[in-house]
């Protein structure tokens, strides 16, 4: 599912992408993102796919490298936009706010994160925090060939049912579980498969809080956001989130506005 309403949004949609993100996608492309921590194998995974169909640059405004690549799978086009590598979400850097932005307003139609299989449990934390923005997320779990020699075991299955989004292993390098990963982002991008992503509980005071700020932020941010996480931000008091907001999506927010916020 969406937070973005389809049809139309679809040409806001391509100024969002060419004006904040310089992607120019064609039409019909599905949009991929393509999100990890530093070091994890991102841009094996993007050139194993993309082959020679590549654009490099800047994003806009930014110092930081931004390549884009085409594909196509079963006679459907897809472009994959490799973003900066990225512990975290949370925008305190500007690799971070880029990615959190492409992910949240260049509305892509799956983003895949790639995790490096032989640390899962600090590789785990970025793709939580994708799965609180988007449904439609595919894990990729990189670097298999690394995670054998250590006598590492992961038990897929089970980490598909916990994250409950699909979990693909590759090992880019060698160019094992591409196939794999092109088949589900094919599914997951046409919505041929549906993700449940695991939702992450807070304290009772949050998930209090959110249900406070729900009904506002729902009717502030529409379809476009999810208001969920969104409500989760404001009682971060992200204040360079709400400019995004106000950015992307042209909205007039006063950070001294939500009084529930204050309220709370
Ligand atoms: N053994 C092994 N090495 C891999 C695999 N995938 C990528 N690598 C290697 O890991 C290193 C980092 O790969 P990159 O693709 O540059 O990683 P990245 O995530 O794009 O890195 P940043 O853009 O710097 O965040 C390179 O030396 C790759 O050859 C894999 O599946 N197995
Ligand atoms: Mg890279």
């Amino acid at each position: 599912m969406k937070w973005y309403q389809d049809t139309p949004c679809r040409e806001t949609h391509g100024r969002v992408l060419r004006e904040h993100f310089g992607v120019a996608a064609e039409a019909g492309q599905y949009i991929i993102a393509l999100a990890g921590n530093p070091n994890v194998g991102k841009s094996t995974v993007f050139n194993a796919l993309t082959g020679l169909r590549q654009h490099t640059g800047n994003w806009p405004g930014k110092t930081v490298d931004n390549a884009q690549g085409a594909f196509t799978y079963r006679k459907k086009p897809f472009l994959l936009v490799d973003l900066p590598g990225t512990y975290s979400l949370l925008a305190h850097t500007v690799e971070e706010e880029i990615a959190r932005d492409f992910i949240c307003f260049g509305e892509p139609d799956a983003t895949v994160v790639v995790l490096d299989a032989t640390c899962l449990e600090r590789n785990l934390n970025l793709a939580l925090q994708v799965m609180e923005i988007t449904p439609n997320v595919v894990v990729c779990v990189n670097l298999m060939d690394e995670a054998n020699k250590k006598k590492i075991a992961i038990d897929f299955p089970a980490l598909e049912k916990e994250l409950g989004v699909p979990v693909v292993a590759a090992a880019a390098r060698k160019g094992e579980g591409l196939d794999a990963l092109r088949e589900t982002l094919y599914q997951v991008s046409t919505g041929a498969r549906q993700s449940n992503p695991r939702r992450l509980t807070y304290s009772a005071a949050v998930e209090e809080a959110v249900q406070k700020l729900l009904p506002n932020v729902q009717r502030l941010v529409d379809h476009k956001l999810n208001p969920r996480w969104v409500a989760l931000r404001l009682l971060d008091g992200d204040k360079a989130f709400l400019e995004s907001i106000s950015r992307y999506l042209d909205l007039q927010l006063n950070w001294e506005a939500p009084q529930e916020v204050a309220a709370l």
